[in-house]
């Protein structure tokens, strides 16, 4: 029996199938890869794994375009294999959850293969048809994130369908009840098979209006795009109504009410927009809402800056307060943290122990606890048609897909004994391997144990309300605060050494283990470079 509450506040550790473990030599990782894997991921002390998308796939886009949602894509392994990851991971005690990619198909998928055969056939109203303008151009000016319209005109129905990414990936119309009714069936299937809960790709997308009305463009000053490169001519415009739609909130109800009798939870993405977080706000306040949404706001732009971090904090505490953020640094879509923000090793510590220290629960990418940096690809290497399309300007999300390295002694890092895998083993991430990384006390995976861990043992971190957030200087506080303690939380975030008041009152330091400074005599905190303090009032 699941406990009801165990999402809030846990650690998810995101699995991208693809590059984790080949079990069989094929150069693509499968879940038995996992399977074998899992020990490990336990090691960490996360409380459950994600795994992208494994379903029967073309692979467009790498699974994120499903062509049967009850099967797993031989590439993967089989459904028994599946039944194994569940048997070993709840025998580790972590939980799992399976990426359901609701918001379109594949264009390979028999419901879009019928309903592209003709107007009138059961399935005709399954998918976003549209007439062509009298022009013959594409009915609105929606735009596809992935770059050109969102309408791509198809002459055996002599209409235009929608799609928000790649053209092979049609967006499935939300407006018929038969539509939602089948996704439902597809969840529940999985909730038998013993899954604990969701990854929801996309949820703001799964509705569009049905007047199909024009975006209106967005004033540059505005253009604010959380994860969109800003070479993308989709970030020009305010996706009103081809996305973040009420009708939203109706499906994701219902898509709780299923899951309510497995005690299992969701995470919702929901995919740049300028009001993500008041998104997040609607989608997870209430019992009857899903459980948690996943923002962007730490995923994309440059090093955040504690008035940043400030600021998205105080934005929860102000349009989510009673809902539930999930956040991440990195995921298969970004370039990793460690790049993007360009953190050292201190740097990238002091991040996950600020993580760990916010309020709502978090996300861990694959390879993050080792501080891989984001791999250089020469064009010839991408796989990503994102990439592709936008190169060089928007290099794509193979960098932060390539394949994980468990022991640089071994073929591909350990990862596959095929000949070539499908993205190249990053070479400087070969001395950063699990086996390397496991024997020097030094390396930033022994920090993100005892990060997580230090979490566990705070039930404040956990479920506490957040507050006081302030900025002094070059330093980011908040007290976290439940029945059961309160804790004053202050982060350096940068690589001069600083100096604040400490907090008025009975307080000692806590977490010794991640460097937690003490207050000295003058009653002042003094942080090295990029040095936490924590501590607990008596
Ligand atoms: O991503 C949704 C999303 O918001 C992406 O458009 C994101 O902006 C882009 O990938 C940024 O780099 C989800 C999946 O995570 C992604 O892998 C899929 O390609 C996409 O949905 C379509 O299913």
């Amino acid at each position: 029996v699941r406990e009801k509450n165990w999402w809030r506040g846990a650690v998810i550790y995101q699995v991208y199938p693809r590059s984790y473990q080949d079990s069989n030599g094929d150069g693509v990782g499968d879940l038995l890869g996992i399977v074998h894997r899992l020990p490990y991921i336990a090691s960490l002390g996360v409380d459950a794994v994600w795994i992208s998308p494994f379903f029967a796939s073309p692979m467009k886009d790498f699974g994120y375009d499903v062509s049967d949602y009850r099967d797993v894509d031989p590439m993967f392994g089989s459904l028994a294999d599946f039944d194994a990851v569940i048997e070993t991971a709840h025998s580790y005690g972590l939980k799992v959850l399976i990426d359901l990619v609701l918001s379109h198909t594949s264009d390979q998928h028999p419901w879009f293969v019928e309903s592209r055969s003709s107007r009138d056939n059961p399935r005709a109203n399954w998918y976003v048809w549209a007439e062509a303008k009298p022009d013959g151009t594409p009915p609105n000016n929606w735009l596809s994130i992935f770059g050109g319209p969102a309408w791509q005109w198809d002459t055996e129905r002599q209409q235009y369908y929608m799609h928000n990414f790649l053209t092979s990936q049609p967006d499935l119309n939300f407006h018929e009840p038969q539509v939602q009714a089948a996704l439902l069936d597809i969840a529940e299937f999985w909730l038998e098979r013993g899954v604990d809960g969701f990854r929801l790709d996309t949820i703001n997308y799964y509705t569009h209006d049905a007047l199909l009305r024009d975006n209106p463009p967005l004033a540059p000053e505005a253009r604010r795009a959380k994860t969109a490169p800003a070479v993308n001519p989709y970030t020009w415009q305010d996706h009103v109504y081809d996305k973040s739609r009420p009708e939203n909130l109706v499906f994701l109800r219902k898509l709780r009410a299923v899951m309510e009798p497995y005690n299992a939870a969701a995470v919702g993405e929901v995919g740049d927009d300028q009001r993500d977080l008041e998104i997040v706000g609607e989608y997870t306040s209430g019992d009857d809402m899903i459980h948690m949404c996943y923002a962007f706001d730490l995923l994309s732009g440059s090093t955040p800056s504690p008035d940043y971090v400030r600021d998205v904090m105080e934005e929860v505490v102000r349009v989510a307060a009673s809902g539930w953020v999930c956040w991440a640094y990195s995921n298969h879509d970004v370039m990793r943290h460690i790049s993007r923000w360009a953190l050292g090793q201190a740097g990238a510590r002091a991040f996950t122990t600020l993580m760990m220290c916010l309020r709502g629960s978090t996300c861990i990418y694959q390879g993050e606890e080792l501080g891989l940096p984001e791999a250089d690809l020469a064009f010839e290497d991408l796989q990503d048609p994102y990439g592709i399309q936008f190169w060089p300007e928007f290099k794509g999300r193979d960098g932060c897909r390539t394949p994980m390295v468990w022991d640089r002694e071994h073929h591909h890092g350990g990862f596959s004994d095929a000949g070539r895998t499908w993205l190249p083993v990053s070479q400087e991430h070969l001395p950063l391997s699990v086996a390397q990384s496991e024997q020097d006390p030094g390396a930033l995976i022994h920090h993100y144990r005892r990060a997580i861990a230090f979490r566990h043992a705070h039930s404040a971190l956990k479920t506490g309300e957040i507050s006081r957030l302030s900025v002094a200087g070059t330093c980011l506080s908040f007290t976290r605060k439940d029945d059961r303690e309160e804790l004053f939380c202050a982060f350096n975030l940068s690589d001069e050494p600083a100096t604040i008041a400490a907090p008025e009152g009975p307080w000692h330091t806590v977490g010794s283990e991640l460097n937690s400074a003490s207050p000295m005599a003058d009653g002042k905190l003094h942080l090295g470079p990029w040095q936490p303090c924590i501590m607990q009032r008596e």
